[in-house]
């Protein structure tokens, strides 16, 4: 049913006038599959944002498919109809002005959400792992010629991307997943290697050794944290950091100003009652900046200094509580 609102709030919106969707800044694949996906089903929809990551820029280049790129305060098409936003749980995560004389709608999937609503707006928050799964669903109940090959590509792929290869599914992931490929005519194991295939630069490779160079390993209370800073490539350090049987990962990055922290935990932590995106939450509640995010993985940025982020973050991480239950 909320699916059905979502149909009467596009209906309306499209009617009054353009619709953006926007993207997280980021530019994952989930957000960036979910947007293209969902404005392929109206006239007046374009997905854009700020950024596009880089397996984003490859998946877009391979499908035509279109996205604009938009500034900060970009200028928005006039009449405006309505402002769509999928997978960010605060307007700080698009890192765009968003206009609130029209009505705005959220699709996310996070745990946290730092929107303010008013009465026109819909929320549709749901714990899927992915953003692309309720786009799927909301195209399969209601715009079934929108899902082409490059759209249920666009889907999959974040789907993939954001379960990690599947790691983090659930049974309505996978379910998803095979729903996706069910209707398709591309080959499943082909476009897999596609997503996977990275060209990782020499540069880049020498910064991600030496962020790896950098590790610290420290115990948190309970929790053991294995940490570093980088200047790139942060979440691909962070999960190579969870190899080392770490509690906690952790990786900062100060560029610009701005220090930004991504985190990862694996399920036997989020088992124990470890819930990063919170973490994150009270980390933007005590420094100012934004956070937020899932159980095992989440992020904050902000205008502190990259250690006094790690101290506060190891402040709260040590406090929690390890619930290690037999079962
Ligand atoms: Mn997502």
């Amino acid at each position: 049913m909320i699916l059905k609102d979502l149909a009467e709030w596009i209906n309306a919106a499209t009617s009054r006038g353009a619709v953006p969707v926007i993207t997280g800044r980021n530019g994952d694949m989930d957000t960036v599959g979910s947007a293209i996906a969902l404005a392929a089903s109206g006239k007046n929809m374009l997905a854009c944002g700020l950024h596009l990551s880089r397996v984003s820029k490859k998946i877009c280049e391979d499908l035509s498919a279109p996205f604009k790129k938009i500034g900060e305060k970009p200028n928005w098409p006039k009449p405006l109809g309505g402002i769509i936003i999928v997978d960010a749980a605060s307007e700080g995560q698009t890192g765009i002005d968003i206009p609130r004389d029209v009505p705005i709608c959220v699709i996310d999937h996070h745990d946290t959400s730092d929107w303010k609503f008013k009465p026109n707006d819909l929320e549709i928050r749901t714990n899927a792992r992915s953003t692309t799964q309720i786009v799927f669903n909301y195209l399969d109940e209601n715009s079934k010629d929108v899902l082409t090959n490059e759209v249920r590509k666009l889907l999959l792929a974040g789907l993939i991307t954001d379960t990690g290869r599947f790691k983090h599914a659930d049974e309505s992931a996978l379910r998803c997943a095979a729903d996706i490929m069910s209707g398709a005519d591309f080959d499943y194991q082909t476009f897999i290697e596609r997503i996977q295939s990275e060209n990782i630069t020499a540069s880049d490779r020498g910064a991600i050794v030496k962020a790896l160079s950098r590790c610290e390993m420290k115990d948190c209370g309970p929790w053991n944290l294995v940490s570093t800073y980088a200047g790139i490539h942060e979440g691909k350090i962070a999960t190579i950091l969870m190899q080392t049987g770490a509690d906690v990962s952790f990786v900062s990055r100060f560029r610009n100003g701005e220090t930004r922290i991504t985190a990862r935990a694996p399920r036997s932590s989020t088992k124990s009652g470890l819930h990063l995106g919170e973490i994150m939450q009270k980390l933007s509640v005590q420094l100012g900046g934004e956070g937020g995010g899932h159980d095992g993985a989440a992020g904050w940025s902000g205008k502190q200094d990259r250690i006094s982020a790690e101290s506060a973050f190891i402040n709260i991480l040590s406090q929690i509580r390890r619930d290690d239950d037999e079962s």
